[in-house]
C-alpha cells in the first residue's frame, strides 16, 4: 500500500518537477495586504511578486485577505500560503510553487485583522480585486451608494469597517493619525479607469465623514489605475491532481491558469513597490488605451460569448468556440470592439483580436460559460454599452453589440433553450425579475430592460434603430432558439463578407 501524499507546507518538500521560487521566503517580510485573495490574484499578482522576490528581493510578499469567504484561507492556512500555479495549454502543463503569499485572513473569522495589517507601518501598498460588484460606488456619479451592502454598515461605523472602501479608508485615517505614511491603493478589478474610480469612492466616503482625512488623502495617497488579464477558471478535483503529479504533494490550494499573463500599470505609487516588471507588467503614464482594448475586445467578447454558448448548452468557453457558427461570430465582436479603440503606438489589433481566439479556443481550459455570465448589469456598460454607444454616435455598424445585449437579455429569462432553470446570480436580479414581471412581448422586454436605471445610456436606451435591434435578435432567440440565430447571424456574416 502506498502511504498517503504529504500536505504541501514547506519548499523542502517538493519532489515533482514543478519549478520552485528562487528566494526563501521566510527572509523576505510582508509589505502588500491584497483585499479578495481569490483565484485571479493568485494567478496574476502573487506571480509577477514572486517573480520580483526572485528577481529583487525585498519585503514585498503579500498578506491576503478574503473579506467574505473562508475556503482560500482554509485551504491556504495549513500550507504556509504555499501554492501549486498550473499553466496550461494547448502543448501541456507547466507547475511552479508560489511562496508570495505569507498567509491569508478570513475577516469573517478576524474581523480586526484586515484592519491591523493595512495600519502596520510596515504595509506599502494594498491591492483589491474585489469584484466590480463589491465597491458600491456608482459609475455615473463617481459617488457613493450610500444604502450598497458594502457601504451603509460601514458608513453608520466608521471604526469597524467590513467592506472595501470603509477598510481603506479607516486604514488611511489611522495612518494619518499615527504619523505613519500613507499605502498606494491600486486597484486590480475589469473597472474602466479603476484608480481614478476607487478614488472618487475613497474620498465620498472619507469627506461624509471626515473632510479633514478627505483632503489629507487627496494631497498625500496614490490610487494608480491597471489592467490586469489573466483567463482563470475555478479550480477543480483535476487541479488538484495535477499539483499532486507536478510537486509530490497534496496541495488543496491548487490553482489553473492559462500561459498568457499581463499586467499594465500606471507608475504612481507614494510608497515604493516591488520590481513587478521582472514579471513582464509594463508601467505607463496612461492605462486608459490598454484598458479600453481588453475590456471592450476580451471582456465584451467573453460576455457575449457567455450568454449565446450558455443559452446553447455551452459548459465552457471551448465549447462555444467550438460551436458552428459561434466562433465567428465571436470573431465579428471582437473587430467591432476594436474598431472603437484608438489608435496607440506599440498596440497591434489585428494580433491581439487572433491571440484571444486561440487563448478562447484554449483546449486545455475548462473556464465556465456560467461563470463569465454572471453579474451582467456590472460588467455590460464597461464591455459593451459604451462602444455600442460610441458606434452609435459615429454613425457605425451597432448590430455586433445589439446582438451581445439581445443575449443578455435572453440569458436574464432564467430558463436555457434546453429547458433548464438556472439562477441569475446577478446583484441587480429583483430590479431585473420586476422589469420581466411587467413585459410579455420581446419588445416589451428590450424596453423594461433597457429603463433598468444607469444600465444603458440614454443615447442607446432611447434610440429606436438601436431598440429595434435589439428586438429582432430576441425575437429571433425566444421563437427559434439560440442555435438557430447564431446560424442565421452567421450567414449573415458570410453574406457581407
Ligand atoms: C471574465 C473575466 O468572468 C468574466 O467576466 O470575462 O474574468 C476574464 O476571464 C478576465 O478578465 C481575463 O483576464
Amino acid at each position: 500500500m502506498t502511504a498517503a501524499p504529504k500536505r504541501l507546507a514547506s519548499l523542502d518538500q517538493i519532489s515533482g518537477e514543478a519549478r520552485l521560487p528562487g528566494y526563501d521566503p521566510a527572509r523576505h517580510g510582508c509589505a502588500i495586504v491584497h483585499l479578495g485573495a481569490g483565484a485571479f490574484h493568485r494567478a496574476h499578482q502573487a506571480v509577477y511578486t514572486d517573480d520580483a522576490l526572485t528577481a529583487e528581493g525585498g519585503d514585498w510578499r503579500i498578506t491576503g485577505v478574503s473579506l467574505r469567504g473562508t475556503d482560500t484561507a482554509d485551504a491556504m492556512q495549513p500550507q504556509n500560503g504555499l501554492y501549486t500555479l498550473i499553466e496550461r495549454g494547448a502543448a501541456g502543463s507547466r507547475g511552479r510553487v508560489i511562496a508570495s503569499v505569507d498567509r491569508v485572513i478570513a475577516a469573517a473569522r478576524e474581523p480586526a485583522a484586515p484592519l491591523r495589517a493595512m495600519v502596520s507601518p510596515q504595509t506599502r501598498i494594498v491591492t483589491l480585486t474585489v469584484t466590480e460588484k463589491a465597491y458600491g460606488i456608482d459609475r455615473t456619479s463617481m459617488a457613493i451608494d450610500p444604502d450598497h451592502p458594502s457601504i451603509a454598515p460601514d458608513l453608520s461605523d466608521p471604526r469597524h469597517p467590513r467592506g472595501a472602501i470603509g477598510l481603506l479608508v479607516e486604514s488611511l485615517r489611522l495612518r494619518r493619525d499615527r504619523g505613519v505614511a500613507p499605502f498606494t491603493v491600486l486597484c486590480c478589478d475589469n473597472l474602466p479607469e479603476n484608480g481614478h474610480l476607487l478614488r472618487a469612492g475613497v474620498q465620498d466616503f472619507a469627506r461624509r465623514i471626515d473632510p479633514d482625512l478627505a483632503d489629507w488623502m487627496e494631497a498625500e495617497v496614490c490610487f494608480p489605475s491597471s489592467m490586469v488579464d489573466r483567463i482563470t477558471p475555478a479550480a477543480t478535483p483535476q487541479t488538484q491532481d495535477e499539483a499532486l503529479r507536478l510537486t509530490g504533494c497534496l496541495d488543496l490550494a491548487a490553482i489553473e491558469t492559462e500561459p498568457f499573463s499581463q499586467w499594465v500599470i500606471e507608475d504612481r505609487f507614494c510608497n515604493g513597490r516591488p520590481a513587478w516588471e521582472a514579471g513582464g507588467a509594463l508601467f505607463v503614464k496612461d492605462v486608459k488605451p490598454y484598458e479600453m482594448m481588453k475590456l471592450r475586445m476580451l471582456n465584451g467578447a467573453h460576455s457575449m460569448l457567455a450568454y449565446c454558448g450558455f443559452i446553447a448548452g455551452c459548459k465552457h468557453v471551448r465549447d462555444a468556440m467550438a460551436h458552428p457558427h459561434l466562433a465567428a461570430l465571436v470573431d465579428r465582436h471582437i473587430a467591432a470592439a476594436g474598431s472603437t479603440l484608438p489608435d496607440l503606438a506599440g498596440l497591434d489589433l489585428d494580433s491581439y483580436r487572433r491571440d484571444l481566439i486561440s487563448r478562447f479556443c484554449n483546449p486545455a481550459i475548462a473556464h465556465d460559460t456560467y461563470q463569465i455570465a454572471m453579474d451582467g448589469t456590472q460588467k455590460l456598460p464597461q464591455r459593451i454599452c459604451a462602444p455600442a454607444a460610441e458606434t452609435l454616435s459615429r454613425g457605425g455598424d451597432t448590430r455586433p453589440f445589439a446582438f451581445a445585449v439581445a443575449a443578455w437579455m435572453r440569458y436574464c429569462i432564467g430558463k436555457t433553450d434546453a429547458g433548464t432553470d438556472y439562477p441569475l446570480r446577478d446583484p441587480r436580479q429583483s430590479e431585473i425579475q420586476t422589469a420581466l414581471g411587467n413585459a410579455s412581448s420581446p419588445a416589451g422586454i428590450c424596453a423594461a430592460l433597457s429603463q433598468l436605471p444607469g444600465l444603458f445610456p440614454a443615447s442607446l436606451a432611447d434610440n429606436d434603430s438601436w431598440q429595434d435591434q435589439l428586438t429582432g435578435f430576441l425575437t429571433e432567440m425566444l421563437q427559434h432558439g439560440m442555435d438557430h440565430t447564431l446560424a442565421a447571424a452567421a450567414s449573415d456574416l458570410t453574406q457581407v463578407n
